[in-house]
């Protein structure tokens, strides 16, 4: 069980955590290993803008508008480098989970998503993921949702 299967138990939210030997590192993998739509699968992408870590959560479909991220959170943004998304969230890149961060960081979430019944999220581990609904996603990362999708 990884670190962040062991802070969701202890938070009780109810979430089931599904571990793929196949890999889910990429949204394209994730999908695959789920058996979903690319974009029900959710990017938790972090960025650097006005100098301070901030997370962005994107369908698997879309490609992130750099330019509207950073109208709503600052100039200038430009993708954070690895070892600054591990210091801001506690995980590394391609298992960047979508809340119970290391620090707190805003969070800023595709408005594509809600139009999903059910989505998947990383869960801490380039091996696993969790499904949820994008209502209680939005929820408990606490997020503001968006137009963040580049046209
Ligand atoms: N587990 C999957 C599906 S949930 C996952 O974590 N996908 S992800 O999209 O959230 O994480 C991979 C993303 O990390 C890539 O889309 C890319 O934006 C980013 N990334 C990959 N390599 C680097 C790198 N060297 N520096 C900064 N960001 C990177």
């Amino acid at each position: 069980m990884g670190r962040f299967e062991t802070w969701l138990a202890a938070t009780d939210r109810g979430i089931a955590v599904k571990a793929f030997p196949q890999g889910t590192r990429t949204a394209v993998d994730a999908a695959r290993a789920v058996g979903c739509d690319v974009g029900q699968i959710v990017k938790s992408l972090v960025f650097v803008a006005g100098g301070e870590p901030v997370v962005a959560l994107m369908s698997g479909a879309n490609r992130l508008d750099e330019r509207r991220l950073a109208a709503v959170a600052g100039e200038p943004v430009a993708k954070a480098d690895p070892e600054i998304a591990r210091l801001a969230t506690g995980y590394a890149i391609g298992g960047v989970p979508p809340f119970g961060h290391a620090t707190d960081v805003p969070v800023f979430m595709d408005r594509d998503l809600l139009g999903y019944r059910v989505v998947w999220a990383a869960a801490g581990r380039p091996d696993s993921v969790f499904e949820i609904s994008p209502e209680r996603l939005r929820e408990l990362s606490d997020a503001t949702v968006l137009d963040l999708k580049l046209l």
